[in-house]
């Protein structure tokens, strides 16, 4: 069998970032080697407790946890946190005891360094959260870009509306300056915007197989997407929720499952539109020098094997 793909999960879990979580740790395809941590969905001090806490229910403890950044990499500490989406707790307000574990010494920036030193071209990150802590790589050491093998990340809304506003989506809104110093770093990236994952919708009647499987993390699961089932139905009137994180996670670990286009992706840091993502599809040779000019192309996903994605998410999850 080919050796496993080792993954570093960026993570503000999160409800969706829980199942994505699940998911990576119930796949034969990847190794996980590490959480790092940031805000988001919660602030960084509950994102670890919160990664701390879901290797315990998995009994993944020997999964370090590293943790990231508490600011934006300009220093902002104005956050923005979509706790309405998750819950107080990030995880469906289930007042769950405080984990036994702690974070590892080093940040999650310096933990990402050094493990795409130790394993050059082999380690994928898949940044589920704002993307400050792999700005901070990059600017620590700038040959991680070269060291680091894949970035896969959820973020940015190609070409349709955001979730934050009609402008941006959650995590590049959550830092657009980390955002476009990643997206321009050179290194090789997927991006999982809600294009995509808009497509993949978990039902009522799959949250149903959820809670009726035996399975220790199916039935966790089923405790916690309530809050995450009653946001969508307020928010978008409808009786499911969106798999962002699994998602990207599930490209990652199977790239198959997803089609992209390839272009320089931009990010607006100012404005009303602070967050909007720009890909430059190259349909255009433009006369001018623009600010997507010389720059490093990204991939950027535009379709998915929702079907698929959704089935193997259950799959994974229901397995006892
Ligand atoms: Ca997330």
């Amino acid at each position: 069998m080919a050796t496993k793909k080792k993954i570093i999960i960026d993570t503000d879990p999160g409800i969706d970032d829980a199942m994505a979580i699940f998911v990576a740790l119930r796949s034969p395809e990847v190794e996980v080697i590490g959480l790092t941590t940031i805000y988001g969905n919660v602030y960084t001090t509950l994102a670890t407790r919160n990664a701390l806490h879901l290797l315990e229910v998995a009994g993944r403890t020997d999964i370090p946890v590293a943790e990231g950044s508490h600011v934006t990499i300009t220093k902002g500490t104005k956050l923005r946190i979509a706790d309405f989406v998750h819950g107080n707790d990030g995880l469906g307000n289930q007042n769950f005891p405080p984990p036994k574990g702690k974070p590892i010494e080093q940040s999650a920036a310096t933990f990402l360094i050094e493990q795409a030193n130790l394993y050059p071209g082999e380690v994928t990150v898949v940044a589920l959260g704002p993307l400050t802590n792999i700005a901070l790589a990059l600017h620590q050491d700038p040959t991680f870009s070269r060291k680091i093998g894949q970035i896969v990340l959820l973020g940015g809304a190609f070409s349709v509306n955001g979730n934050v506003n009609p402008a941006a989506e959650a995590n590049i809104f959550g830092d657009p300056d980390a955002a476009d110093i990643v997206f321009t770093s050179g290194a090789d990236i997927l991006a999982v915007g809600i294009n995509v994952t808009h497509q993949v919708v978990l039902t009522d009647a799959d949250r149903d197989k959820l809670v009726q499987s035996n399975g220790r993390l199916a039935q966790y699961l089923s405790r916690i997407l309530e809050v995450y089932f009653s946001y969508h139905c307020e928010a978008y009137f409808t009786k499911g929720v969106y798999l962002h994180d699994p998602t990207a996670m599930l490209a990652a670990i199977d790239p198959s499952l997803v089609t992209f286009t390839e272009g320089v992706v931009r990010v607006q840091t100012t404005g009303i539109t602070r967050g909007l993502t720009i890909l430059y599809n190259r349909q255009k040779r433009f006369g001018e020098h623009t600010e997507w000019s010389d720059k490093p192309t990204v991939k950027v996903a535009v379709t998915v094997d929702a079907p698929s994605v959704v089935k193997l998410v259950l799959e994974r999850l229901m397995e006892s």
